[in-house]
C-alpha cells in the first residue's frame, strides 16, 4: 500500500493532466486503488472507530469516523416531487433527413450526425421506492446533448394532462398523492382525494380516458409511446414558424399488461420497469424510438375544432399525419444511478434554436417551475456543472460561486461589457446561432381567464374511447370500477358517474352497476373550475356534450407493431425433463430473438431424461407468470408428473393462459394443459394457433416453435379473457 501511494505523492507537482487522470481511475474500482478519506489522506483501519481504550468511549477526534458518518447522513437528496420514480439510459439520436425547411436546429439537420441522449422514464405519483405498475402516467424525459447546447424533451407517455392551467398543478399533485393525514395509498390514484378533485374538473376527462386506459400499465418502458404534449414551434433560418407536437414512436409496438398482471407484478418485482430496460440494454436489445412531428402551419392555426394551446387535446393522427424524422437508440445503461439517473435535471425551457415555446399556458408555468425544483432538489445553482447535467458544448458566461462551484474562473472579469477580459464572453447573433425568441405578436389585457375556446371537455374523450377496441373498452370500465369503487364518499362516485355519462352512458352505466350507485342525471356541485366567466354556472349544466362518432386508429393498441423480439418465456421443467425437445425449442426461440429462462420446482441444476444437466435459472418459489410473456412445457413424463403435482406450477400454467398469453406444450407437456379446466378438449398438434395455444403431443418442435413465435408475437389472445372458469 505504501508503494502505491508513493507512486502519487511522491512527485512534488502533479501536472494538471495527471490529477484528471487519476479522478477518471477512480470510476472503475478493481485496480489496486487504496482506500482514502476525501481528502485523500490514505485509512488504515476500516473496521473500528478511535477509542480511548479497547472499551472505552469513541473519541470526538476520530476525523475518520466523523467524516464516513457525516456524509452518508446526508447521502439522501430530496426525492422528485413528482417523477420521484424513475430510471434511465444513455444512447444518441439520428435524423433521417434534414429537417431545415422547419428548423434551424442543429441536431436535426445532418443525417450523419449522432447526438448523445440521456433518457429518464418516470411514474408520477408514487415515492421514489414505489412499485413500476402503479397504475399512472409515465414520463418520458429526453436529455439531447447538442453541439448547440442541451435540449430537454420533457414529455409524457400520454398525450395530454389534467389540467389546462399551471394554476392547477399543486392542487391536482395533492390530490393524487398519498392523503396527508395518514400518507395512503402509496403511488394509487385510487382514492377519495384524487377522485374528489377530478369530478370538479371536467377538463381532465379525456386524459382520465387514456389514465384509466392500458396506457397506463404498460408492458415496458422499451413499449411505451411519448408526448410532448404541448404545441411547440419550429423556427428555421429565415425566422419562419410552424406549430409542432412531438411524438416518440417505439418500434416494438405500444403494449400494456392486465391490471390483474400489475397488481401481482408489483408483489413479485416491484422494478419490473426498471430490470426489464436495463436487462435488454445488457443483451444488447437496444431500444428504438422514432421522432415523429406533426406540422401545422402557422396561418392554419385556428382551423381545428380545438385550440392548438389547449393541453387536454390532440391533433388526430388522421387529421395532421405523423412524419418521422429521426431515431432513437438507448444503447448503454448509467454507471452510476444516483450520479445520473437521480440527479439528472431535465426541464421543458432548455431549448436550442430552431425550437421555440407556445403559449399554451400548463407550458408557461412549467417554464418557471422546473429550474426552481431543481434548487431545492439538487441544492445550488451549479446543479448544470454535475456531470450528467453538463453540456457537450463549452459554457461561458459571467455567472459566479454559489455552493459547490466546480469551474474555476480565471482571470478578473466576470461582467459585460468590458475591455480587460477582450469583450469577452460575447454574443452571438441569431444568424450566427445564438437563441432568439419567435416575435410573436403580443397585445390585449391582462386577464385571469380561460379561453372560450377551452371549454369542450368531452368530445375528445369520446374520440378516444370510442377508438378503443372491445378488450381495451372494457378494461377502462373495470380500471373506473376498481378506482371509484376504493373511493367511500358516495357524492364523489355520483359526480364522476355524471361526468362520465357525458363521454359514454354505457360506460358509465357499466361501472355503476359495479360500484353499486346509480348514473344521476344531474349533480349539486356546480364544476366552476371548468365554466367561462360569464356563463351562469346553472347554464351550464348539464355539460355541452359533441359526441364525436369519430374513430382515431392510432389511438388504439391494437393497431399497433407486433413482434416476438426481447419477449421473455418461462421454460417449464423438473428433473427428467426431456433433453432434446427443450434444447431445440430454446434453440428455435432464441434465432427469433426470444429470451428463454427456465423455471423449475428447485434452484440450482435439474437433469433430464437422457442424463443432460441445467442450470436453473428461477426456482416457482421466486417468480411468478406475470414476469414472462408465455411459458412452455416440453416433454418428459417424470418431469410432466412433478409439475402436475406442484400448485405453483399449474397456477403459472392457469395464469398465462387467463392473462391471454401464449402457451406451448411438447410430449407430455400436453398433459398438463389437459390437466386444467380450459385445456380440456382442446386441439393438438398446433392447430390451435388462434387461441394461442400450441401443442404437439408427438413432440413436433418445428411445428411448435413457429406457432408459438406467431402467438407470442400477437402479445395477448383477449378472447381468453372471457374464460371465468379458471383459478387465478
Ligand atoms: Fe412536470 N415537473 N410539471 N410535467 N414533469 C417535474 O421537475 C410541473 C407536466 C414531467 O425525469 C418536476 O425535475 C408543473 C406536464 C416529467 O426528471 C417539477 C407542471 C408534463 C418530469 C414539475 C407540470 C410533465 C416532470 C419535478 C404544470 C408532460 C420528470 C422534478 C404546470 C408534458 C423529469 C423535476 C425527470 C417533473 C413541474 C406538468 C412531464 C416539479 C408545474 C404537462 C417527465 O418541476
Amino acid at each position: 500500500m505504501k508503494k502505491l501511494r508513493g507512486k502519487k505523492i511522491g512527485v512534488k507537482a502533479v501536472p494538471e493532466s495527471a490529477k484528471i487522470k487519476e479522478l477518471e481511475a477512480d470510476k472503475e474500482l478493481g485496480d489496486g486503488q487504496i482506500l482514502t478519506t476525501n481528502h485523500g489522506v490514505g485509512i488504515s483501519d476500516n473496521q473500528n472507530s478511535l477509542k480511548a481504550h479497547e472499551r472505552g468511549s469513541t473519541l470526538m477526534e476520530d476525523f475518520i469516523l466523523r467524516e464516513k458518518i457525516t456524509h452518508f447522513d446526508h447521502e439522501r437528496i430530496p426525492e422528485r416531487i413528482v417523477h420521484a420514480r424513475g430510471s434511465a439510459a444513455h444512447g444518441f439520436f439520428q435524423v433521417y433527413e434534414s429537417m431545415q425547411k422547419y428548423t434551424k436546429a442543429n441536431f436535426l439537420q445532418d443525417p450523419s450526425v449522432k447526438t448523445p441522449v440521456f433518457v429518464r422514464f418516470s411514474t408520477v405519483a408514487g415515492s421514489r421506492g414505489s412499485t413500476d405498475l402503479a397504475r399512472d402516467v409515465r414520463g418520458f424525459s429526453v436529455k439531447f446533448y447538442t453541439a448547440e447546447g442541451n435540449y430537454d424533451f420533457v414529455g409524457n407517455n400520454v398525450p395530454v394532462f389534467f389540467i389546462q392551467d399551471a394554476m392547477k398543478f399543486p392542487d391536482f399533485v395533492h390530490a393524487v398523492k398519498p392523503e396527508p393525514h395518514n400518507e395512503m395509498p402509496q403511488a394509487a390514484s385510487a382514492h377519495d382525494t384524487f377522485w374528489d378533485f377530478i369530478s370538479l374538473v371536467p377538463e381532465s376527462m379525456h386524459m382520465i380516458m387514456w389514465v384509466m386506459s392500458d396506457r397506463a400499465i404498460p408492458r415496458s418502458y422499451r413499449m411505451m409511446e411519448g408526448f410532448g404534449v404541448h404545441t411547440f414551434r419550429l423556427i428555421n433560418q429565415k425566422g419562419s414558424s410552424h406549430f409542432v407536437k412531438f411524438h416518440w414512436k417505439p418500434l416494438l409496438g405500444v403494449h400494456s399488461v392486465l391490471w390483474d398482471e400489475a397488481l401481482k407484478i408489483s408483489g413479485k418485482d416491484p422494478d419490473f420497469h426498471r430490470r426489464d430496460l436495463w436487462e435488454a440494454i445488457e443483451n444488447g436489445d437496444f431500444p428504438e424510438w422514432e421522432l415523429g412531428v406533426q406540422i401545422v402551419r402557422e396561418e392554419d392555426e385556428h382551423k381545428f375544432e380545438f385550440d392548438l394551446l389547449d393541453p387536454t387535446k390532440i391533433i388526430p393522427e388522421e387529421v395532421v399525419p405523423v412524419k418521422r424524422i429521426g431515431k432513437m437508440t438507448l444503447n448503454r445503461n448509467p454507471d452510476n444511478f444516483f450520479a445520473e439517473t437521480e440527479q439528472v435535471a431535465f426541464h421543458p425551457g432548455h431549448l436550442v434554436p430552431g425550437i421555440d415555446f407556445t403559449n399554451d399556458p400548463l407550458l408557461q408555468g412549467r417554464l418557471f417551475s422546473y429550474t426552481d425544483t431543481q434548487l431545492s432538489r439538487l441544492g445550488s445553482p451549479n446543479f448544470h456543472e454535475i456531470p450528467i447535467n453538463r453540456p457537450v458544448c463549452p459554457v461561458h458566461n459571467n455567472q459566479r460561486d454559489g455552493h459547490m462551484r466546480q469551474t474555476i474562473n480565471r482571470g478578473r472579469v466576470s461582467y459585460e461589457p468590458n475591455t480587460l477580459g477582450g469583450g469577452c464572453p460575447m454574443q452571438l447573433s441569431a444568424e450566427n446561432g445564438g437563441f432568439s425568441s419567435f416575435p410573436e405578436r403580443v397585445d390585449g389585457s391582462k386577464v385571469r381567464d380561460r379561453s372560450r375556446s377551452f371549454f369542450d371537455h368531452f368530445s375528445q374523450a369520446a374520440l378516444f374511447y370510442d377508438s378503443q377496441s372491445e378488450p381495451e373498452q372494457m378494461h377502462i370500465m373495470k380500471a373506473l370500477r376498481f378506482e371509484l369503487g376504493k373511493v367511500e364518499t358516495q357524492s364523489i362516485q355520483e359526480r364522476m358517474l355524471f361526468l362520465l355519462s357525458r363521454i359514454d352512458k354505457r360506460l358509465a352505466d357499466d361501472v355503476g352497476a359495479g360500484i353499486g350507485v346509480k348514473v344521476p342525471s344531474s349533480i349539486a356541485e356546480p364544476l366552476n373550475q371548468s365554466v367561462p366567466a360569464d356563463i351562469p354556472v346553472k347554464d351550464y349544466q348539464p355539460l355541452p356534450i359533441r359526441k364525436s362518432n369519430q374513430k382515431s386508429a392510432a389511438l388504439s393498441m391494437a393497431n399497433t407493431i407486433f413482434s416476438a423480439k426481447t419477449r421473455k418465456i418461462a421454460v417449464l421443467v423438473a428433473d427428467g425433463f426431456d433433453d432434446v425437445s427443450l434444447s431445440a425449442m430454446v434453440k428455435a426461440l432464441k434465432s427469433e430473438g426470444i429470451q428463454t429462462k427456465i423455471v423449475a420446482p428447485h434452484g440450482g441444476f435439474i437433469e433430464g431424461m437422457r442424463g443432460g444437466k441445467i442450470r436453473v435459472d428461477f426456482s416457482f418459489a421466486t417468480i411468478g407468470s406475470v414476469l414472462f410473456d408465455g411459458a412452455c412445457i416440453p416433454g418428459g413424463q417424470k418431469s410432466v408428473k412433478t409439475l402436475l403435482k406442484l400448485p405453483e406450477a399449474v397456477l403459472f400454467v392457469n395464469e398465462t393462459y387467463k392473462h391471454c398469453k401464449a402457451v406451448a406444450a411438447l410430449g407430455d407437456g400436453a398433459e398438463i394443459i389437459q390437466g386444467v379446466p380450459w385445456g380440456i378438449g382442446k386441439d393438438f398438434e398446433g392447430k390451435d394457433k388462434e387461441d394461442g395455444v400450441v401443442i404437439s403431443r408427438k413432440g413436433n418442435v418445428k411445428t411448435v416453435a413457429s406457432g408459438f413465435v406467431a402467438a407470442i408475437a400477437k402479445h395477448r389472445h383477449w378472447k381468453r379473457e372471457a374464460t371465468d372458469n379458471i383459478p387465478v
